[in-house]
């Protein structure tokens, strides 16, 4: 029916959210891992920097950001919808995806590289060299893994913080396998935006690579056997559920966010007040702006101040902030429960978009 390219890895945190999107669309795309072949021939002339996943539509254009590219599939087949139909829960979908490509990255970033580097590396170089001998793959693999190591610490991932990062984590799964126990997925008998947006975080690092893997089946089995359907895009034909309703199940989750990252947020906000104040329309922000306090599990730690952050929560703000007045006293309600009110007034203090795939300034 199609063919889309889908430029990506196995072990990419950010391939597996549109991977299991695309297979629950029922599209048939052919997914290559990126040589440096493909590097110097599509990625970097078309992106402009390194980075995955990347889509090649059938008429040959290239898109890259994972949000981005699911809009583009979208647009183009509308049904089966990704996104439920009530706009509140739009909204929190949203902002699911902030806590999922954001803030679950801290979990994901420790649990491979402080437990699976061997395996890790040696997976790197098999994709990279696949003809070469394990001990070759391995060497190659833990260069190609270096900048993605060096983020580690930069993270706040440190002796300080890995207790807390792993207790939260724990809560996390007992809490996300506890909404299981009603429902197959986020809102309903079928996945949708929020999945795929957990999908990232929970695919490639939490459940693929081998010690994370334990850790979740320990813990919630029920998180695994969701990770395996939603990256294999079953029950395309479920139901969402209606109302508008947010489960109950969920708050815990969204408590959670609220509780670690929207203080983050609100700090890295801050500091992109400062920087834009004498930055101009069109200027590319950095990638963070230092680093800010963070809390996870009780631990206390410094992390990134990601740029990126803010324009994942604009999306959300934008989503709220577009809600009709009926909508908006359910969404207040919603955000009472779950310690986020100060989103109600939250304001990103100048406008982000993304000029030739990379974060700007309107
Ligand atoms: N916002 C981007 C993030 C993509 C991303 O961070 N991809 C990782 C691999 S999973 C990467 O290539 N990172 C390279 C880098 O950040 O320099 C998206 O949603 O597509």
């Amino acid at each position: 029916m199609t063919n889309f390219v889908l430029y990506g890895s196995q072990a990419s945190l950010f391939t597996g959210k549109v991977r299991g999107y695309m297979n629950w669309k029922g599209l048939t795309y052919e997914e290559k891992a990126v040589d440096e072949t493909i590097m110097k021939t599509v990625i970097l002339p078309h992106v402009g920097w390194p980075v995955i996943p990347v889509l090649q539509t059938p008429d040959g254009r290239v898109v890259q950001d994972t949000a981005d590219i699911i809009a583009e599939i979208e647009a183009t087949y509308p049904e089966p919808s990704v996104m439920p139909a009530g706009p509140v829960q739009r909204f929190a979908s949203l902002l699911m995806q902030v806590f999922a490509d954001q803030w679950l990255l801290l979990p994901a970033m420790h649990y491979r590289w402080n437990y699976n580097e061997d395996w890790i590396s040696t997976e790197f170089g098999r994709s990279t060299a696949p003809d070469a001998s394990a001990t070759e793959q391995h060497a190659i693999g833990k260069k190609r893994g270096e900048k993605f190591r060096a983020m580690v610490p930069l993270l706040g991932i440190d002796e300080a913080t890995i207790p807390g990062i792993e207790s939260s984590y724990e809560q996390f799964l007992s809490e996300f396998s506890t909404h299981l126990e009603q429902h197959d997925y986020v809102f309903g008998s079928r996945p949708s935006f929020a999945d795929f947006s957990l999908l990232g975080p929970l695919y490639a690092h939490l459940y693929r690579d081998p010690a994370s893997r334990e850790v979740m089946e320990r813990v919630a089995p029920r998180v695994a056997r969701w990770t395996e359907r939603t990256i294999s895009g079953e029950d395309r034909d479920g139901y969402l559920i209606g109302n508008d309703t947010i489960p109950e199940t969920l708050e815990p989750l969204f408590r959670r966010h609220s509780a670690e990252h929207l203080p983050v947020l609100a700090a890295v906000n801050t500091l992109f007040d400062q920087w834009s104040a004498t930055a101009s329309s069109g200027d590319e922000l950095p990638r963070s702006f230092g680093r800010v306090p963070f809390t996870a599990g009780g631990s206390e730690g410094q992390t990134l101040a990601l740029s990126f952050s803010l324009f994942r929560l604009q999306a959300a703000l934008d989503a709220l902030q577009g809600l009709s007045d009926s909508d908006r006293a359910n969404a207040e309600g919603f955000l009472k429960r779950i310690n986020a009110e100060e989103l109600l007034s939250f304001k990103i203090g100048k406008l982000l978009v993304r000029k030739n795939c990379k974060l700007c300034l309107a």
